[in-house]
């Protein structure tokens, strides 16, 4: 019978980092379905469970427990139900669960069967995957994204001292993905070469995302340098910079201030209130053609949040709540009450289930927000993310750097669905797209 699940296996797998995750195939009478799971290092302190096992395996962070919450208690509930509903489907998981944080199963054991779902029902339906996701989504429009690459690491993705974590490229006034990627590759080559000069060759070593992590403690140091390597590479007023702080990472709770020494202890603290953070992303937006900030703040500083968001409008600049939000449709409520932020960082396994994601994806687009889609910074080479953003239809996708096999198999991805969709696909960001022609 179409749609029918006729088996479920879960298994332990290595990501990116040499960290154990889950992976499920799930099978049909059409073949098997396998989806992986990511692994964030910033990760927020209201993300769904990533049930670990503990003790002296893979230093504690094996996934035997919930590789086994899939295998003896989720597949034979689901073996014989269908995989046409989706939500369904995954409002059944959730409900075995119970609990609002997936804390019974593990949002780790539950999200591959979701994800592995998708790719089932989309066979079934002779369709690609970015084709049933924009049904699931409601969207008829297969917009390609802006893809943020993440060329400069620092923060807890990083062995340097830079307090930030993510310095992005975003080829917004691209024609193309195909075109916008090739820029972005061109600009990373040209920044290799910049930092090779500057702080000697091995400075070229990369972060857990492929970006270079060379040793700068200096916030806006990476900003001049990407600007110079855009330049160099002819794409001035053509690609942004886009930000992530994961700022929550150096809030220090005691001090109520962001601490930009956190990873520079000999140095000493460096504590700057909300208020002077803010005023440093002003300066930066002032000076520098950003995009987009991230986390500016601490996930649960809505008020440093709400000041920066209403500052960043005439500059054209999106505010993205990432550990603030955690892909929560309660917490994306929460933001748009207070007026934090006006876009929102979606990651499947922050909430655990792709309906769920979808959810606070519509939420925050039906709310005139922007959606970004992530990857995080512990992947697979599962390419769900890059099919989900096309489906969603949100115009913007970070996965790290154009290095690194787990990320460009996602961009590589995209180039796949452009290639196919033909003249049925569109590029790029609107209002990202108007800006870019504006100063052009
Ligand atoms: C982030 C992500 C991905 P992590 O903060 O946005 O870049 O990092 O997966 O470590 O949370
Ligand atoms: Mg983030």
């Amino acid at each position: 019978m179409a749609f029918i699940i006729r088996s479920i296996h879960a298994r332990e797998i290595i990501d990116s980092r040499g960290m154990p995750t889950t992976e499920v195939d799930l099978t049909t009478d059409k073949g098997l379905f396998r989806a992986a799971v990511p692994s964030g290092a910033s990760t927020g302190i209201y993300e769904a469970l990533e049930l670990r096992d503990g003790g002296d395996r893979f230093l504690g962070k094996g996934v035997m427990q919930a590789v086994r919450n899939v295998n003896e208690h989720l597949a034979p509930a689901l073996i014989g139900r269908s995989v046409e509903n989706q939500a369904e489907l995954d409002d059944f998981m959730c409900a075995l669960d119970g609990d609002e944080k997936k804390k019974k199963f593990g949002a780790n054991a539950i999200l591959p069967i979701s994800m592995a779902a998708c790719r089932a029902a989309a066979a079934e339906l002779n369709i690609p995957l970015y084709r049933y996701l924009a049904r699931l989504c409601g969207n008829t429009t297969f917009r390609l994204p802006v893809p943020c690459l993440n060329v400069l690491n620092g923060g807890k993705h990083a062995g340097n001292k830079l307090p930030m974590q993510e310095y992005m490229i975003a080829p917004a006034g691209a024609p193309t993905f195909r075109e916008g990627l090739r820029m972005g590759c061109e600009v990373y080559q040209h920044l290799k070469s910049i930092i090779k000069t500057r702080y000697g060759i091995d400075a070229t070593n990369v972060g857990d995302e492929g970006g270079f992590a060379p040793p700068i403690v200096d916030v806006k140091e990476p900003l001049r340098i990407l600007t110079e390597a855009i330049a160099k590479a002819g794409y001035t007023g053509k690609i942004f910079i886009c930000m992530d702080s994961a700022a929550s990472e150096f809030f220090d709770e005691k001090a109520q201030a962001y601490n930009l020494n956190f990873k520079n202890k000999e140095a000493g603290a460096n504590m700057v209130p909300g208020a002077q953070l803010a005023d440093i992303y002003e300066q930066m937006a002032t000076e520098f053609p950003i995009a987009s900030f991230e986390d500016p703040f601490d996930q649960d500083d809505f008020e440093s949040y709400a000041r920066l968001t209403s500052r960043m409008i005439p500059h054209h600049v999106q505010v993205v709540g990432d550990d603030l939000l955690v892909t929560n449709v309660g917490r994306v409520r929460m933001a748009l009450e207070r007026h934090a932020c006006n876009s929102l960082l979606l990651k499947v396994n922050q909430i655990g289930t792709v309906t769920e994601s979808i959810r606070a994806a519509k939420l925050a687009l039906e709310n005139g927000w922007s959606v970004m889609v992530s990857h995080r910074s512990g992947e697979t080479s599962d390419t769900f993310i890059s099919d989900l953003t096309v489906g969603l239809g949100c115009g913007q996708l970070k996965t790290g750097a154009p290095c690194r096999g787990e990320r460009t198999a996602k961009y590589n991805q995209l180039l796949r669905i452009e290639e196919e969709l033909g003249s049925e696909a569109v590029y790029g960001f609107p209002a990202w797209t108007q800006r870019a022609n504006a100063t052009h």
